[in-house]
């Protein structure tokens, strides 16, 4: 398997972080008082300070239905990939599992949805429920990789009760995920809004990535199935994904396919356990765009 999706994260770099964040003016903030049912706007601006990515985040919102709204507005990809931690661990507790990939997940930790990458001057936008809780976000795109940039991190807090009022909206294109697969309908070339869920009890998100020429499932199957096997013949430049999502959530988002033909539908994420990431258990399906 060499396609990684995650950094391993230096503790040098989440010291400077942590640093440079005492100088930060307050990023506004506080709830909404629309009604339930509407979507509370949470925005976040990303860029970079030299090779540092920055994450401004306002510091709360209360609880319910929310469109998380990402606007990059710096020269490299960017990504909101939301974390809920359970009372009484850090976003440095977070980091160390973040850096762990593949090993076992610790109950105190949770995947919460977000956004996908956007690219530079973009913007990606996920509506979905956020429960209370203290959140981290983590901002480290696969498109990034090899760039010698050092990932994001901001926190938030979600506050009040849990609201399960008011209802997503609704989407034409549909993907599921679940162990270990993936439905989908509904996708066209360009700009999809999506719902994606997560209808199994692990973690998992969408990769969306177009075959290269000579491409075929059993290939792909070979290919990830293998430590040190044949590289996969897919066309990683053009790669999309969605956040991690929790098992039982969904959420409303966007997937962009520049380019009619065979796409795979993939998933890195591994169970709690720990293990082999999912498309290497099978979690990987083909679609044809147009
Ligand atoms: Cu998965």
């Amino acid at each position: 398997m060499r396609v990684k999706l995650t950094h391993k994260p230096s503790v040098v770099a989440f010291a400077l972080l942590v640093a440079a964040s005492v100088g930060l003016a307050g990023c506004g903030g506080g709830g909404n008082k629309q009604a339930a049912t509407t979507p509370t706007e949470f925005t976040i601006t990303a860029s970079e300070a030299g090779k540092q990515l920055r994450l401004f985040v306002p510091k709360a919102l209360r609880a319910g239905l929310v469109t998380i709204e990402l606007t990059n507005t710096g020269k490299a990809f960017h990504e909101a990939q939301l974390i809920r931690l359970e009372p009484g661990h850090t976003p440095e507790d977070a980091l160390k599992v973040i850096a762990a990939e593949g090993a076992p997940s610790p109950g105190w930790i949770h995947v919460a949805g977000g956004t996908g990458p956007a690219p530079p001057g973009g913007k990606r936008s996920a509506t979905q429920r956020l429960r209370p809780g203290n959140y981290i976000v983590y901002d480290a795109p696969f498109q990034n990789e090899g760039k010698g940039l050092k990932f994001g991190l901001a926190s938030f807090k979600v506050e009040g009760k849990a609201d399960d009022s008011g209802e997503l909206p609704k989407a034409v294109a549909k993907i599921e995920a679940y162990e270990y697969g993936f439905k989908a309908s509904g996708l066209t070339v360009g700009r999809n809004t999506i719902e994606f869920s997560n209808t199994g009890t692990e973690p998992h998100h969408v990769i969306a990535v177009p075959y290269k020429p000579g491409a075929t499932l059993a290939k792909l199957r070979k290919a990830f199935g293998q430590t040190g096997g044949p590289e996969p013949p897919l066309d990683f430049a053009n790669v999309v994904y969605t956040a991690r999502i929790d098992g039982g959530t969904k959420q409303i988002t966007q997937l962009d396919l520049a380019k009619p033909g065979k796409y795979a539908l993939l998933c890195f994420v591994s169970d709690r356990k720990g293990g082999p990431p999912h498309v290497a258990q099978g979690m990987i399906a083909e679609i044809t765009v147009r």
